[in-house]
């Protein structure tokens, strides 16, 4: 693809930012207070605002329930509206509270169950209310211990509780099913993979798909053949990007491993119905900045896609059809290391921003202001609460 049409594809592209980055997080053994960090929504969507702001490509924040709970959802709408943003997917959190020991939508017991389904219900109807047309949903269900429950009755429990979930929703509304291979269970996952996600999604209804969170997979899993997969059966629905050495480490998108960014995006920039997925960020920031963290997260997709962009196609395909296998390799390679700063400062100088949105936000005193503003007492946020 030549410059100019990149260019076109670059500015079109958008990506969500989650409401819970911006907030204080950290592992089990301590949460660093960040200062100045947002410590509501409120706060929460004014840090969304500013990332939007500085990179020109992040319209939407996704809420997670009950973290981003409010009184006022008419509010909380205007709000965002009034910083030029709007609400992305609506998480339901299916793992913060007692009752969820043994599960959610999978639990033995059928008062869990039900009650698990009332707070999806709860959910699409604050996604109703805010214009949102995602259910993002990651189940935490799972058991500990070889034998601790039937593993054919919680799927029967988990199809039975999408299917009710699934009947819940507007026809304007998707569900997207994300899956993960373990924590905070450690046995087995009830949706621990990609195939079994896909699975449900097929059972429930055409406007359930699958989401693929970078960080979900075993080491070594080849994220990209799964996106290419879900994209050729129609499946696909959205990304939680993030990336990770080990395990769910939750860290800036592209920091690990830039190439593996590259070739996932590379499945995203060749497929057209790719337009449809929903392209979003989840992660949390545990001893740096919040907000420039999510900017640079947003430069690395940005980064990623406009070198995947320029993957020259028929060189390819005439290289995979001979046989020529390093040549096809080097087609690929060739795109990947092209520096496409330039590219990206024309992008950013076409649609008025700064061409190095983190330096933006560095020299800008955004952090400074905030601290003074929001103290620099330390609140626990709704994540680290949880
Ligand atoms: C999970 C999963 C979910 C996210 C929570 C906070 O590991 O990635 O998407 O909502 O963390
Ligand atoms: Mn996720
Ligand atoms: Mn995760």
């Amino acid at each position: 693809m030549d410059e100019s049409a990149a260019l076109d594809r670059l500015a079109r592209l958008e990506i969500e930012t989650p409401s819970w980055g911006y907030g204080n997080s950290g592992t089990r053994f301590h949460v660093f207070p960040w200062p100045g960090a947002a410590t509501n929504v409120w706060e929460r969507l004014d840090d969304a605002a500013l990332v939007h702001r500085l990179t020109g490509c992040c319209p939407s924040v996704a809420l997670h329930i009950p973290w981003d709970e409010v009184d006022d959802w008419g509010a909380l709408g205007a709000y965002a509206a009034e910083r030029g943003i709007r609400i992305g997917a609506i998480n339901p959190n299916l793992f913060g509270d007692d009752d969820y020991r043994l599960g959610s939508l999978c639990h033995p017991d059928e008062r869990v169950r039900a009650r698990a389904l009332e707070h999806c219900r709860e959910c699409v109807a604050i996604a109703a209310r805010l214009g949102s047309s995602a259910i993002s949903l990651w189940l935490a269900d799972g058991t500990n211990y070889p034998g601790q429950d039937d593993l054919a009755d919680r799927y029967a429990r988990l199809n039975e509780g999408l299917e009710s979930l699934y009947a819940l929703l507007p026809e304007s509304m998707r569900l997207l099913v994300e899956y993960k291979f373990f924590e905070p269970a450690f046995y087995n996952t009830d949706l621990p993979d990609w195939g079994t996600a896909a699975l449900v999604c097929r059972r429930v209804g055409p406007r359930a798909q699958v989401l693929v969170d970078t960080g979900h997979h075993p080491q070594g899993t080849n994220i990209e053949q799964i996106v290419a997969v879900l994209l050729a059966e129609r499946l696909l629905g959205g990304f939680h990007f993030n990336n990770r050495k080990y395990a769910d480490d939750d860290l800036i998108v592209g920091s690990i491993d830039p190439f593996e960014l590259f070739r996932i995006m590379r499945e995203i920039a060749r497929t057209p119905a790719a337009a449809d997925v929903a392209l979003m960020i989840d992660q949390s920031h545990n001893v740096e900045g919040k907000i420039d963290a999510m900017i640079q997260s947003v430069v690395n997709i940005q980064t990623a896609y406009a070198k995947a962009l320029l993957v020259h196609d028929e060189r390819l395909a005439a290289a995979q059809r001979t046989g020529d296998v390093l040549g096809a390799h080097r087609v690929l390679l060739e795109a990947f290391e092209t520096d496409v700063r330039p590219l990206l400062a024309r992008l950013r100088e076409r649609i008025g921003v700064d061409p190095d949105p983190v330096e933006a936000f560095r020299r800008g005193g955004f952090g400074d202001a905030r601290a003074r503003e929001r103290g620099s007492t330390h609140v626990a946020s709704a994540y680290e609460r949880a």
